[in-house]
């Protein structure tokens, strides 16, 4: 087994060379906490990169990286069932296109703002450097609550987000697909609409489409199986495999219920699954088919599901999953699900390895328990990026007319993950920070992004 060193190398942002450009970037974007996070994860890990490579804080690149190229922000009015209108606000953030055409998804939540879309944006920049596909990133969203509307409700929600939004995208230029809130219904409404008034029929202009208008098969799994292909990436540099493993899965969507399927198909016994009213236990191992039958086609909640499962499972309203002792963590829900006192407990309880399906869900001082206590740790970048890569996947097949089967498909989402885990890996090691992939992960989308960015001169 080789040594590992996790200990944070710190790249001190309250002087040095990079302490007007976090200053800045708080000054910049007041109030923004979620882009301030990720923005200050990225620059503090970076610090051996920049010991070894000082030309990379040459040409303002850094500055550059941390501003968006461009950020949109629009009002979308639409009525309801009962006549009442509503006024919603609508944001892209097209991050940067140094790669390729800006890519990543839209959220649909009550708690978007500018702060979160730009959070999302910049970590998709690395993520997306990082799949070695030929996509730059971006991300978008609304205010917009889907919960307990009607189809034809988030159908006209829709329509009003993309007649704004249309404007703005091209295969070529810029291409959204799905994320909290978004899924398979959403992104046919926002294709139909943009169809509609460009009279085009351009297919790589959304991913995340129904298998019969060019979707990709296997994209609808991608994230999550992605995540616990790269877990049992991370086990295997340590001896280890999922075969056997206790694993607990925060969330319910798209990202957690594929996660909870690869899980199980790997062997794992996946033990709970979580949303915003409260967590699951299910000892007897989580039924998958039944959940997705309560969250995709009944779009019921996790509630219902214990419900269903009777003495099984139990619910827990209110509880998150973290106290479950554990061999492994996937949190698959949303930005700092998983605090300090959190990582304390799964640490306690035997936890060996956490992935984060979903963006950033890890504060930053669990990051660190978990680090510090020797935990194999998967940053969203890495362990989330199987998602966006079968996007450039779909995007592929887009392009020249064709549609592959599931298992090549999934076939390459394998050979993407083990990409994605032994660069970060490998660029960990070349830094002198084995085992560590946040740095490593970081490390290597910078790479592949800063070089790009200083070929194609000061734009
Ligand atoms: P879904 O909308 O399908 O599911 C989101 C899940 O997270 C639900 O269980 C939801 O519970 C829970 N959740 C959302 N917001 C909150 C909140 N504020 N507090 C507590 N629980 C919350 O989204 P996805 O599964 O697609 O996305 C999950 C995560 O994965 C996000 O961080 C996303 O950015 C990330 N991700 C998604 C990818 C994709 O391809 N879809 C790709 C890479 C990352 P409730 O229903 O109660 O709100
Ligand atoms: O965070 C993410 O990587 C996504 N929501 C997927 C983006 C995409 O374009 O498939």
């Amino acid at each position: 087994m080789p040594p590992f060193d996790q200990r944070i190398p710190k790249h001190d942002l309250s002087s040095g060379a990079l302490a007007p450009l976090y200053e800045q970037v708080l000054r910049r974007n007041p109030g923004e906490d979620e882009f301030h996070q990720a923005v200050r994860e990225v620059l503090e890990t970076l610090a051996p990169v920049f010991a070894q490579r000082p030309e990379y804080l040459e040409g303002k690149l850094v500055e550059r990286l941390c501003e968006p190229e461009r950020q949109l922000i629009f009002r979308v009015p639409w009525m309801d069932d009962t006549g009442e209108v509503h006024v919603n606000r609508g944001f892209r953030v097209e991050f940067n296109s140094a790669l390729g055409p800006y890519k990543g998804g839209l959220r649909f939540h009550p708690s978007v703002n500018l702060g979160i879309v730009k959070f999302l944006g910049f970590e998709q920049v690395f993520k997306n450097a990082l799949t070695g596909m030929p996509i730059g990133g971006g991300k978008g969203g609304s205010d917009f609550d889907p919960k307990d509307r009607s189809d034809a409700e988030v159908m006209r929600f829709c329509q009003s987000f993309m007649t704004e939004l249309y404007r703005h995208l091209g295969e070529y230029t810029d291409v959204p697909a799905g994320d909290i809130g978004v899924g398979g219904r959403e992104i046919g409404y926002l294709f139909g609409q943009y169809r509609r008034i460009t009279g085009r029929h351009e297919s790589g202009v959304l991913t995340g489409k129904g298998l019969s208008w060019g979707g990709a098969r296997a994209r609808t799994e991608a994230t999550g199986y992605g995540c616990v292909l790269f877990t049992e990436q991370m086990l295997r540099t340590r001896g280890r495999s999922l075969e056997g493993m206790r694993v607990v899965v925060s969330g319910s969507g798209n990202v957690a219920i594929y996660a909870a399927q690869k899980a199980q198909q790997l062997g794992a016994k996946v033990i709970s699954c979580s949303d915003s009213s409260g967590a699951v236990v299910d000892e007897g191992g989580l039924d998958v088919e039944l959940l997705q039958q309560v969250k995709e086609v009944e779009r019921g909640r996790i509630a219902e599901y214990a419900e269903r499962r009777g003495a099984q499972a139990k619910f827990l309203p209110g509880g998150t999953v973290w106290q479950i002792p554990c061999d492994v963590a996937l949190p698959c829900a949303t930005q700092n699900e998983l605090g300090e006192q959190d990582a304390v407990a799964l640490v306690n309880g035997g936890v060996q390895a956490v992935a984060e399906g979903a963006n950033m869900p890890t504060t930053p001082e669990a990051v660190r328990v978990l680090r510090e206590a020797g935990i194999a740790f998967g940053p969203g970048k890495a362990a989330n990026a199987g998602g966006v890569a079968t996007s450039a996947l779909e995007m592929q097949q887009n392009a020249s007319r064709d549609s592959w089967t599931f298992e090549y498909t999934e076939q390459r989402l394998a050979e993407i993950m083990r990409h994605v885990h032994d660069s970060s890996f490998e660029t960990a090691e070349r830094y002198g920070h084995p085992g560590d992939l946040v740095v490593g992960a970081n490390a290597a989308g910078f790479e592949v992004v800063a070089e790009a960015m200083h070929a194609q001169g000061l734009i």
